[in-house]
């Protein structure tokens, strides 16, 4: 079966296609990836080209040594990527090291992965580690309405938990743990891998001040979902606070919180229900 048939693959387009319909990838923003998994990898082997360079990661990933990836390209339009997965998208191998990656199937017009490489392959190593191996997904996207929110809201994981959980019952579900929040930092570079990637240790999602959101997760669906989740709840605190600034009449409740943690069996972490 051709690479683009997998049902990996298939996957991966339709979170990049319903991304982009969402309004979250204009231009070339956004970034996604996927770390295969070896039956997967083993079904394509013959489709596979292991000629390339290796190249540098420009940061370093040894629990990933010898872990394969799908990858959206730098430069790439997610709105294409459906019709064009082979350019837009790539599968990459990361060596023994840890330290580089070559490129084996994709980017047929050239090009590479994004530039967002060493934040995905950063997130993907703390995931792998906290997870026992479950999570396989890093999605990035630029959300209007929670890059809206770092404008306003103080930029602290405290406050985004607690009121992005107040403004829909299901979210502290969906993120028990709360979302990180990382400063306006220059993208595409290492530095700011490392500090999302020390976020993911707690959290399942990190907001980028002023660019973006970076959500993982054990598949398409929950990794997809989850964006969807908290970017519903910042258009919902946006509405509310274009209608009367930070006043509430009224509210879910600490005591609220505390029987959906009860009837879910959630631990929900207590300084974000202050
Ligand atoms: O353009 O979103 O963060 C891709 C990006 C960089
Ligand atoms: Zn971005």
């Amino acid at each position: 079966m051709s690479v683009l048939n997998q049902s990996f693959m298939q996957g991966f387009i339709r979170m990049c296609t319903d991304g982009y319909a969402a309004g979250w990838h204009e231009r070339n923003g956004g970034n996604a990836s996927y770390r295969i998994k070896p039956e997967e990898i083993a079904a394509i082997a013959p489709q596979l080209n292991t000629s390339g360079a290796w190249l540098p990661i420009h940061a370093s990933v040894p629990n990933l040594a010898g872990e394969f990836f799908l990858f959206t390209g730098t430069g790439k339009f997610f709105r294409n990527v459906e019709l064009k997965p082979e350019s837009c998208l790539g599968i990459l191998e990361v060596d023994a090291t840890g330290e580089q990656y070559r490129v084996i199937w994709g980017f047929a017009d050239g090009g590479g992965p994004t530039c967002e490489l060493p934040t995905h392959l950063l997130n993907h190593q703390v995931k792998k580690l906290a997870t026992d191996g479950k999570f396989r997904v890093v999605y990035h996207g630029h959300p209007v309405n929670i890059i809206a929110l770092t404008f306003v809201l103080p930029l602290d994981a405290q406050v985004f938990s607690h009121e992005l959980w107040q403004m829909m019952t299901e979210c502290p579900i969906i993120f028990p743990a709360g979302v990180g929040v990382v400063p306006w930092m220059l993208p595409g570079k290492p530095d700011v891998g490392i500090a999302t990637s020390k976020l993911m240790e707690t959290y399942d999602a990190a907001v980028w001040a002023h660019h973006g959101i970076f959500c993982t997760g054990e598949d398409f669906d929950t990794t997809y979902g989850l964006l969807h989740v908290i970017e519903k709840a910042a258009a919902i605190k946006v509405a509310t606070m274009s209608m009367a600034g930070e006043h509430k009449r009224q509210t879910i409740t600490r005591e609220d919180f505390l029987s959906v943690a009860r009837e879910f069996g959630l631990t929900l972490n207590e300084d974000f229900l202050r």
